[in-house]
């Protein structure tokens, strides 16, 4: 019999790059989405996933209905990737990032333990909840220093993973993911969007594409490389918290660059602050200028991670590099675009 398995947030990003990973390990996939979402199954469409996934309906904070669901399916792993997860959005509503990010996860936690339910808990940690820590590489070790509401609901539902694991001897483990993106990311975040606004510019476009801070730096690695760890995470012997990162940073201008040049385009920025933009020098056009209401409130300014430990412990390997991912991102929507952009993820 094949072992199940329960994604929520199936229809993200990652959900549906770690459905895909599961299936062809020969697991029965279980996915939560909520009924609003029924329309937004572009992701697993674009993977050929979707009619191999078993759907059930649920808001994450629909505490009964997640019970139900749990109980009925009983898997032997839940993989918790349900989230507001736009760290921007989560400074106008943080009393709902609370609620999904935390709360959710306290009521699955305890509902777990209370049943007596012997399955593995995957929570969804992330790097955003070192903030800014003035060390040049984050790990399991360094401080926590959240810089945002997302960044908060997420550290706290950490800590919560790492006392039930401790007091009740239970296999709940967290990934503290570093940004890591795909063709599949969503339109808001900024990967994403670069690489959708350059790519129309370079089929045609006349629009000039508007963002924020360019001199924020991340950690990106491929979405595709970071579902392995999730999995050999819960296939440990041995519960634990664990950093996935690539170990490489680069500002947002870099990777409009990089993404430049695998777009035939000749970026030239000119210009300081809220007065920068970007032309192209072969055609003489404004492609990006820089604009206030892109600006956070409060921001990280950088991320690199050390992720020794899940590579030495785990055997965790990086497949793609920075200029691989953007390389792929590249590829994906260009192809897109070519057969009349069918795939989009802009619903949010
Ligand atoms: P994503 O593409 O934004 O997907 C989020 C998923 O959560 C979607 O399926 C969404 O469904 C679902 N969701 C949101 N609110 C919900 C609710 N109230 N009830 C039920 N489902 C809800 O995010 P992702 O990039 O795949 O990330 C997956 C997880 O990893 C998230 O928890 C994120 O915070 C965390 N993380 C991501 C990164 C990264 O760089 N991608 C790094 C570290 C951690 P709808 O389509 O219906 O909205
Ligand atoms: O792409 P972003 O929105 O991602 P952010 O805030 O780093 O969060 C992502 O990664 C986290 C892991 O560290 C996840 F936990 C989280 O769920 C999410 O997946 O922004 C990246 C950087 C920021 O510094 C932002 O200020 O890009 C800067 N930026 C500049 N212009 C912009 C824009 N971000 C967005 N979204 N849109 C812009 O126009």
């Amino acid at each position: 019999m094949k072992k199940k398995i329960l994604i929520t947030g199936i229809n993200g990003q990652d959900g549906a790059y770690l459905a895909d990973f599961l299936l062809k390990k020969n697991f029965e996939v279980h996915g939560i989405i909520r009924r609003t979402s029924t329309y937004k199954l572009a992701r697993l469409e674009y993977l050929k996933i979707k009619d191999k996934i078993h759907f059930h309906h649920s808001e994450l904070n629909e505490d009964k209905n997640i019970e139900y669901i749990i109980k009925k399916i009983k898997p032997h792993a839940i993989y918790n990737l349900a989230a507001q997860s736009f760290v921007e959005y989560s400074f106008s509503n943080p009393v709902g990032t609370f609620n999904i990010n935390y709360l959710s996860v306290l009521n699955i936690l305890e509902f777990l333990r209370r049943e007596k339910l012997d399955i593995k808990f995957y929570q969804a940690s992330t790097s955003e909840m070192f903030g800014n820590t003035g060390v040049d590489m984050q790990n399991e070790n360094t401080k926590f220093n959240p810089a945002s509401p997302y960044a908060v609901s997420k550290l706290t539902a950490h800590y919560l993973v790492k006392n039930y694991r401790e007091s009740f001897n239970k296999f709940f483990v967290s990934g503290i993911l570093f940004n890591h993106e795909s063709f599949l990311r969503g339109g808001e975040f900024v990967t994403k969007k670069i690489i959708y606004g350059l790519t129309k510019i370079k089929f045609g476009s006349k629009e000039v594409l508007k963002l924020g801070n360019l001199d924020s730096k991340r950690d990106w690695g491929h979405a595709k490389d970071y579902v392995q760890a999730m999995y050999l995470m819960t296939k440990s012997k041995k519960p634990d918290d664990y950093v996935v990162a690539t170990g490489e940073t680069n500002s947002i201008r870099k990777f409009i660059e990089v993404a430049c040049s695998y777009l035939g385009l000749h970026p030239v920025f000119e210009g300081n602050g809220l007065n920068e933009f970007c032309y192209d020098k072969k055609s003489g056009k404004i492609i990006i200028k820089v604009d206030k209401k892109y600006f956070r409130v409060n921001e990280l300014d950088r991320l690199k991670g050390d992720s020794s430990k899940i590579k030495k412990f785990l055997k965790w390997k990086i497949k793609f590099k920075f200029n691989d991912l953007v390389e792929d991102m590249v590829k994906d929507e260009v192809n897109n675009f070519q057969d009349n952009k069918k795939f989009s993820f802009f619903s949010r």
